[in-house]
């Protein structure tokens, strides 16, 4: 081959593609359970809204497709801000049957938080949800 001619895909960055595929096959078919799209999470958090250095508990109400309640899940919870710094809030989730999860939550500092919803249901699939709460509570 010429020098300078161009070249479609060099060996090293061949490689790396297709390292990067067969990781992306990975993660999807085989490496990780499935997700549980059809299970819907709803939830609300007392008081309303949250007051940073105070406790508040929020409730998790899992439902499957025909709305039924979704029990036997293990769920836990990271609260983050966006900002860096700052250490996240870990919380395990109690079941209080009927497909409904309480998780106490203390929030370091007023603002808005993102809480990760993780868990795995009895069948082994996993609940990734997302929730977006702003605390309140006094500036500082
Ligand atoms: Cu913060």
């Amino acid at each position: 081959m010429p020098v300078g001619s161009p070249r479609p895909c060099d060996g090293g960055a061949c490689f790396l593609l297709i390292l990067a595929a067969a990781c992306c096959m990975v993660a999807a078919c085989s490496g990780r359970p499935a997700l549980a799209e059809d299970v819907t999470v709803e939830w609300t958090i007392r008081p309303r809204p949250p007051v940073a250095g105070t406790a508040a508990l929020a409730e998790l109400t899992l439902r499957d497709r025909a709305r039924r309640p979704v029990r036997g899940a293990r769920l836990q919870v990271e609260g983050h801000m966006a900002h860096p710094g700052m250490a996240p809030l870990v919380a395990t989730a109690a079941e209080r049957g009927d497909g409904v999860y309480q998780i106490l939550l203390r929030f370091t500092m007023r603002g808005n938080w993102i809480l990760l919803v993780t868990g795995k249901l009895p069948d082994g699939r996993r609940i990734d949800h997302r929730i977006d709460v702003n605390a309140t509570g006094p500036a500082g």
